[in-house]
């Protein structure tokens, strides 16, 4: 028997614009208590966990841009989270919109912080992979505004050493990247937890609904396998103010096999006990990565950012 974490993936279903954070709050907390009462020591809340999924708004007016950030973790607003969480002695990842002076500079982010059992912030990750357009596009049904409204993140892609083993996070679209697993997992990462908020609709081009669901299993499912590392992905689901949004949280072993997962688009706790020794063969055997891989190969990975054609015939 190895290690065994007992995680949850605590999916939330929509949150109007009109909702308060403090109602959201008290819904992170009856989950919470939920996942303790099953005996899980992580609960792993979605990106951007206290408002909606905003950046489908076109905003102006900055201070309304403002109201969807955080200006202090914890805050007024999400300390009793904290507070339940200790005194359950349960540890949680929570996404939210992070906004800081830094660097002598108003800074905002899209920001997940991982929480240990004794309340204490353990890790923080700001996302790197912003997807979308920062610029208006009104002929779209909605926006998809994130380049517009955070900065990319600065602090790359850490590992942390905790429960009893070395978690990483990232966050949505991010899965969608194999570099952001491969750079994890060259830090030995056991488990990745992340939360998304994937519209179920394409503004760009046609896309069937069920390719969605696909395109966020098959990200899941790779990154896992080729890292050999757990992965436990907490989706923002359902309708919010006339916009969906998919479901599909997730946990997926090492394997690649997908251990446990969400059916509905609403407030709904998964729950495995990960045994974070799993992927000790594949590190051992398949992916060696001192034995197997052959960085002398990769350096156009690092070294060019989009695609150079080969040159005509
Ligand atoms: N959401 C989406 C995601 O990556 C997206 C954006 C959806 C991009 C589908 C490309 C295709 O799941 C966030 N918040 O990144």
């Amino acid at each position: 028997m190895g290690r065994i974490l007992k995680v949850a993936a605590a999916q939330l279903g929509p949150i109007q614009r009109a909702d308060k954070r403090e109602a959201v709050v008290q819904r992170l907390i009856a989950l919470l208590r939920e996942a303790a009462s099953s005996g899980c020591k992580l609960v792993v809340f979605p990106e951007l966990a206290l408002t909606t999924f905003f950046p489908r708004w076109y905003m102006e007016d900055d201070a309304e841009v403002d109201s969807y950030f955080e200006h202090s973790m914890p805050n007024d607003a999400v300390q009793p989270l904290f507070d339940e969480a200790k005194k359950l002695g349960v540890g949680f990842h929570l996404g939210y919109a992070e906004a800081i002076l830094e660097d002598g500079r108003q800074r905002r982010f899209n920001t997940a912080i991982i929480v240990a059992p004794d309340g204490k912030i353990a890790g923080k990750y700001r996302k790197i992979h912003l997807p979308g357009h920062a610029e208006h596009r009104p002929q779209s049904p909605f926006q998809h505004l994130e380049k517009r409204y955070f900065e990319v993140g600065n602090g790359g892609f850490k590992v942390y050493r905790a429960y009893n083993g070395v978690l990483g996070m990232c966050i949505c679209n991010d899965r969608r990247w194999p570099e952001t697993f491969r750079v994890m997992g060259l830090q030995g990462v056991e488990m990745v937890v992340l939360g998304f908020n994937t519209p179920d609709t394409n503004i760009y081009h046609h896309e069937p609904v069920h390719r969605r669901m696909f395109h966020h299993m098959l990200s899941l499912q790779a990154g896992a396998y080729q890292n050999a590392t757990w992965v436990v992905a907490s989706a923002k689901a359902g309708n919010e103010d006339g916009f969906g949004l998919i479901g599909g949280s997730a946990i997926v072993a090492p394997t690649g096999e997908i251990a446990a997962q969400a059916i509905t688009e609403d407030d709904e706790l998964i729950m495995f006990n990960c045994d974070l020794d799993i992927g000790r063969d594949f590190k051992e055997y398949m992916f060696n990565f001192a034995k197997h891989r052959r960085i002398e190969h990769y350096k156009l990975i690092t070294e060019q950012t989009g695609v150079v054609d080969p040159p005509e015939d």
